[in-house]
């Protein structure tokens, strides 16, 4: 289609979230990386994707921080900018993260947590549901139902359960209430009493690292949680990932004819 030219915009800012996420602190970093004269405004994601769809309606210019696995992906037509600083760092995993000692107080579940893994299309299905108005609750356990045979093998080599609790705490993104509840349910099916705890990243890493939480599926890493990480990581045991290819960074519409973040400059 027709192109938008970035200079005709008004390119004073690029839309970010939560000052708290793992995004915002990344993009701080490409703003100096690449010397960006723009305003990184603070705000939260859901005021992010509304000025996104405001702008695309209008085809109007806009940047925003931005990640993968999340709804607007399916919804619009999005691309990353190329970012060959490599501020927004490589392709990002979701890690599952347990307090240290759980291994040894709940063999049973930690076998089980360890064996949850779904892919960004299976978190993405969950996220267009609950963008078309559908509750976390209900498209999550859409999810487990459709996908029962690849839940079964996520039980080999665990016990049923006889209501033991696991206290799963979760980031409050759209993309970490799909996984919390996703294995809330999973946990649930196989007999696992859950008590879910919502929380903000870094008291999301303290609760893990302090044992107030069991284990949390939230974690973004090498690069989008690192700092908490390098805080807290020896604290914590680290389950791997349940979930690779994840992404974040600088966010346009596909209609803006800018393809890297080193063209914001100007
Ligand atoms: N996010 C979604 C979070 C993690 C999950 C990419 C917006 C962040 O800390 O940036």
């Amino acid at each position: 289609g027709e192109k938008v030219n970035f200079d005709y915009a008004p390119n004073e800012y690029i839309i970010g979230i939560e000052p708290g996420s793992g995004t915002m602190q990344a993009a701080k970093r490409a703003m100096d990386d690449y010397g960006l004269h723009q305003t990184l405004t603070t705000g939260s994601s859901a005021v992010m994707t509304q000025m996104l769809g405001d702008a695309i309606r209008k085809k109007a210019p806009i940047v925003v921080t931005g990640w993968t696995p999340h709804w607007k992906f399916a919804k619009y037509d999005l691309k990353f900018l190329n970012d060959p600083k490599e501020s927004f760092g490589k392709p990002e995993e979701i890690h599952t993260l347990a307090r240290k000692d759980l291994k040894k107080d709940k063999p049973n579940a930690y076998k089980l947590l360890d064996n949850f893994e779904w892919t960004v299309d299976d978190m993405q299905e969950v996220l267009i549901d609950l963008n078309d108005g559908m509750d976390i609750k209900e498209a999550s356990r859409k999810w487990v139902n459709n996908n029962h045979d690849r839940v079964q093998k996520m039980y080999e080599g665990v016990k049923v359960s006889n209501g033991e609790l696991i206290n799963l705490a979760h980031a409050t993104w759209d993309s970490e209430l799909a996984s919390a509840n996703v294995l809330k349910y999973i946990l649930e099916d196989y007999g696992f009493e859950v008590r879910m705890m919502a929380v903000e990243i870094g008291p999301l890493f303290a609760a893990i690292a302090y044992g107030s939480a069991d284990v949390t599926p939230s974690a973004w890493l090498p690069q989008t949680h690192k700092n908490y990480m390098d805080k807290y990581g020896d604290l914590i045991d680290d389950l791997g990932s349940n979930l690779v290819n994840a992404r974040i960074g600088f966010v346009v519409p596909a209609y803006i004819d800018i393809d890297s973040i080193e063209e914001l400059k100007d």
